[in-house]
């Protein structure tokens, strides 16, 4: 018999990072237990946490406690460790494709948008109007190159009609989008491709809603 692993996920409820493990995690059926690391006071940065994570940032995955880090890594992991049902297309140039949307959130408009930046940004003396256009800044460019890229080859979700990175990637950036007030109505494939996803079981699970710890929760 095969020993299941044992999934130890450290993560912050409102971590788009860490939403999309989750959501990885949920589609693939895994059991994992939830570490909560609190962003806002500045536990990605205890000595405890840096021991385990030398970047100081969420998600973390422990796998059987060998450490992984980095959202895409870690869902690229999970999709050769749990193969079903598959994160990616079968074709070469179809995965590059989905990794390609993928990346445009994940490397072109998050890393721009982290906590880490938006405080240097407040110690630069920049201030909260400002920061928060400049949030909404990075989501307007990227979404604008995400529309156009996704909107020949979309279907039901981002890419055709299969769940797919793409997707994991979407859905916690949409919730990005709507918390900071970004207007969606020129993003008609990307919030018709939210919409089917998040209304997926193990897209709802990971909401940061569901898994807000219980002071959060009004
Ligand atoms: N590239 C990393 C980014 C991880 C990341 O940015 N995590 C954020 C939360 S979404 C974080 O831990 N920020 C802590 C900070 O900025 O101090 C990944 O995809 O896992």
């Amino acid at each position: 018999m095969i020993r299941p692993m044992q999934l130890v996920l450290y993560d912050y409820y409102r971590s788009s990072a860490s939403y999309r493990v989750r959501i990885g995690l949920n589609l693939k059926g895994a059991a994992y237990e939830r570490v909560p690391v609190n962003l806002l006071e500045g536990e990605q940065r205890d000595d405890a946490y840096r021991a385990r994570n030398p970047q100081g940032f969420v998600p973390m995955l422990e796998v059987d406690g060998r450490r992984l880090t980095q959202s895409l890594a870690i869902l690229t992991w999970l999709d050769v460790a749990m193969p079903e049902p598959p994160l990616l297309p079968r074709e070469p140039v179809d995965q590059s494709y989905v990794r390609s949307l993928a990346l445009t959130i994940a490397a072109d408009i998050h890393p721009l948008n982290n906590l880490r930046v938006l405080k240097r940004l407040a110690e630069m003396g920049i201030d909260q109007a400002a920061r928060d256009d400049w949030y909404r800044h990075w989501i307007v460019e990227g979404f604008n190159a995400l529309e156009a890229l996704a909107a020949p080859r979309a279907g039901a979700f981002l890419v055709g009609d299969s769940v797919t990175l793409a997707d994991i990637c979407l859905v916690p950036q949409m919730y990005n989008a709507r918390r900071f007030d970004v207007p969606l109505g020129a993003y008609p494939t990307l919030v018709r491709a939210d919409a089917a996803a998040a209304a997926l079981a193990p897209f709802a699970a990971a909401h940061p809603d569901r898994v807000a710890p219980a002071e959060t929760k009004s």
